[in-house]
């Protein structure tokens, strides 16, 4: 980039906490001044929401940065503090999952009974010759076994990388290569849209590939027929389940690895994200404390997002089960076995806050009001967001139709590589903004910088960079710390290569510089609007260069969704001779908009008038194409280079990570139609 983002969408509604939520805060406005006037003093009070079996001697030690160690010194287990110390609590029969199936078929585990599976199956992996300097590959549909497997190992101190079930066995076996996993724990299939998948075939497939796998441990889950390796493959039922669920946890230290999570990118090369102990925990514990609100004796949480994914990690596993929360846990897909199952499963457990992610907001506001309208509710009292920026029109359509207007809804900006939320209203606070994050948390300090690394004003744009290290951060890349001070500390600050470009010049920009000079590069474009309040507007390599001006994506889309016939827009920028980057939309009507004929061309027309209207003339898409579907990653993000090959008719890049891989061909086939728009 070489000029700050453009600032171009201006919202002016305001949506402030529930009077009743505000009172009974978890956390409270003060919280932000405690965090500025020490913020190591409250992280220390935050690890100490934690059972530590040693005490720390130092909070921070960054005099090796950009390796952060957090609680030096300190000793603890990860599975003692999500299980059996609410258990020695008296809470062994609080529900922690209700868990349900795809088809329908569902199971209640309490505390108590999370805490017998937890060591039955830390016994079997230790009789299996896995111990605290190995890993071990997970890869599960969404049932009970895969949080008990994370607890599992983490339980004897293995490092687990979880690998999402929709992976083929090519990006599996590059995981499984890539972390030396010895056992790989998974199912035989798991049920989706209906169909039972099978897990156990493309397990198989991919250890061709993996010599130093050892064991697998194979949960039966659909009873479809599997391929078995004598002496390499067992069952759970027969190893785990028979297993003694006599176990005491042995406390680790507080940088011990934890876990390794590949980030979506290149499927040759996967970044393995290393988190550790204690760090980790204090922050998935306490931002689930503080941006949920969570009660635990009354709330039932559900994160909706999968365990093989970074939230799942953070927002299923380890952060509520250290909070004790209850919570729901769901198999299979939004629409099966119809476009209400979600909100079916809200008013069957009394749902008190839901967590999902735009892409899944559009596609309900997309099958219509109708369908949530049948339900009841009312339990609701919170409502998350993640993994997108989203659109200020999705926003209010989930506050209104799911939140029935009453209840707050916590757009939550973070990454696998943060461990935990980084920016986010809290709830009984902030007065919140459609579509903005708004703020760090307390003890977390975010800025907006343009490319030479200063601060940009109020009303300006630019790169979203963490100034400070954080307990919840990433330590390396598994086995390349080299890619790692690339990727994330050599943009800006004391790790980039041309001297003085970065951190120096941050000084003239108003925000205090860190000390130390070190700063982390998220990768993501972001504005701070008049109030000092953040926009998320997706990652920088979207941003779009038109006749000079940098224009986001998502500044573009939100437009576009503005618009009441569109559900869905995703906007990328093409060579074009004139204006260096012109900007082409891929648009999904709403089902009930006439786009045949002439209807379409009208509404084309109208949308690009609607965007010049709502941004100024520079935004005006210089083509809309009206799509059916978009194409997305298997976490629900748009993949928008890809879209960026057909908008510039070129062969399509890298299409394994999609969800569905015909959907381009249906967008390449649509653009090559002559349309009047141009
Ligand atoms: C948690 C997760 C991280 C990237 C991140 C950003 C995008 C996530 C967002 C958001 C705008 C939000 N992202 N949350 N953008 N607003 N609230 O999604 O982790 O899969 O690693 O993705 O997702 O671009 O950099 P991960």
């Amino acid at each position: 980039m070489t000029e700050t983002l453009e600032n171009l969408l201006h919202e002016s509604r305001r949506f402030v906490p529930p009077p009743q939520l505000a009172s009974a805060a978890n956390v409270t406005a003060g919280a932000y001044d405690e965090a500025a006037a020490d913020r190591l003093a409250f992280w220390d009070r935050q690890a100490r929401r934690l059972d530590w079996a040693q005490e720390w001697t130092r909070t921070l030690d960054w005099s090796d940065a950009p390796f952060a160690r957090w609680f030096v010194g300190g000793r603890l287990n990860v599975a003692h503090n999500c299980v059996d110390r609410h258990v020695a609590a008296g809470l062994g029969d609080r529900v922690a999952l209700f868990w349900e199936g795809e088809p329908g078929d569902t199971r209640v585990i309490t505390y108590a009974e999370l805490g017998v599976m937890v060591r039955q199956a830390a016994n079997a992996l230790t009789d299996l010759g896995v111990g605290s300097t190995d890993r071990v590959a997970i890869y599960l549909p969404m049932i009970p076994e895969a949080v008990v497997a994370m607890l599992a190992c983490a339980r004897i101190g293995a490092t687990h990388s979880v690998v999402f079930g929709g992976f083929s066995a090519e990006a599996l076996s590059g995981r499984i290569i890539d972390a030396g996993a010895k056992v790989v724990i998974t199912a035989d299939g798991g049920y989706r849209r209906g169909r039972p998948s099978g897990l156990k075939s493309i397990v198989d497939e991919a250890l061709t590939r993996c010599p130093v796998v050892e064991h697998t441990l194979v949960v039966r889950r659909t009873g479809q027929d599997v391929g078995w390796t004598a002496g390499r493959d067992l069952w759970w039922h027969d190893t785990v389940a028979t297993a003694s669920d006599l176990h005491e946890a042995q406390p680790f230290d507080a940088e011990h690895p934890l876990f390794i999570l590949y980030t979506s990118g290149t499927t040759a090369h996967p970044k393995g994200i290393l988190h550790t102990t204690g760090g980790y925990l204090t922050q998935a514990a306490y931002t689930h404390h503080a941006v949920f609100d969570l009660k635990p004796g009354t709330d039932v949480f559900w994160c909706t997002a999968d365990v093989g994914w970074v939230t799942g990690h953070s927002y299923i596993a380890y952060g509520p089960l250290a909070n004790g929360a209850t919570q729901v846990m769901y198999e299979g897909t939004p629409d099966t076995p119809h476009q209400g199952r979600f909100w079916e499963l809200i008013e069957k457990y009394r749902v008190t806050i839901l967590y999902t992610a735009p892409t899944a907001i559009r596609t309900f506001a997309k099958w219509g009001d109708d369908i949530p309208a049948q339900f009841d509710l009312t339990s609701l009292r919170l409502l998350g967001s993640v993994g997108e920026p989203i659109n200020p029109e999705a926003w209010m359509w989930y506050r209104e139709q799911i939140g029935g207007d009453r209840c707050p809804v916590v757009d939550t900006w973070w990454q696998t590589e943060t461990g935990g939320i980084m920016i986010s209203p809290l709830p009984g606070v902030t007065r919140c903004k459609p579509g903005s994050a708004m703020r760090p948390l307390p003890g977390i300090t975010a800025d907006v910088v343009d490319d030479a690394g200063a601060s940009v004003p109020a009303g300006g744009g630019g790169f979203l960079v963490l100034r400070e290290p954080w307990p919840g951060m990433l330590r390396t890349i598994w086995g390349d710390d080299q890619r790692f001070r690339d990727t994330y500390w050599s943009r800006f600050g004391t790790g980039t290569s041309a001297p003085g470009s970065g951190a120096r010049a941050a000084n003239g920009g108003g925000t205090a510089l860190a000390e130390h000079g070190w700063v982390y590069f998220a990768g993501d474009g972001a504005k701070r609007d008049e109030d000092g309040d953040l926009w998320l507007l997706g990652r920088v390599d979207d941003v779009m260069l038109v006749s000079g001006h940098n224009i986001s994506t998502t500044e573009v889309e939100s437009a576009l969704v503005s618009h009441p016939a569109v559900a869905e827009a995703a906007v990328v920028g093409a060579t074009d001779p004139i204006t260096g980057q012109a900007i082409v939309a891929f648009t999904i009507p709403l089902g009930d908009v006439d786009t045949a004929g002439e209807a379409g061309e009208k509404l084309l027309a109208e949308l690009r008038r609607h965007v010049a209207d709502t941004l100024g003339p520079i935004a005006k898409p210089r083509q809309i194409l009206l799509v059916g579907e978009l194409p997305k990653t298997r976490s629900g993000k748009i993949m928008r280079r890809l879209l960026r090959d057909v908008a510039e008719h070129r062969s399509l890049g890298d299409v394994t990570t999609l969800q569905d891989s015909t959907v381009m061909d249906l967008i390449a086939t649509k653009m090559d139609e002559p349309h009047a728009a141009d």
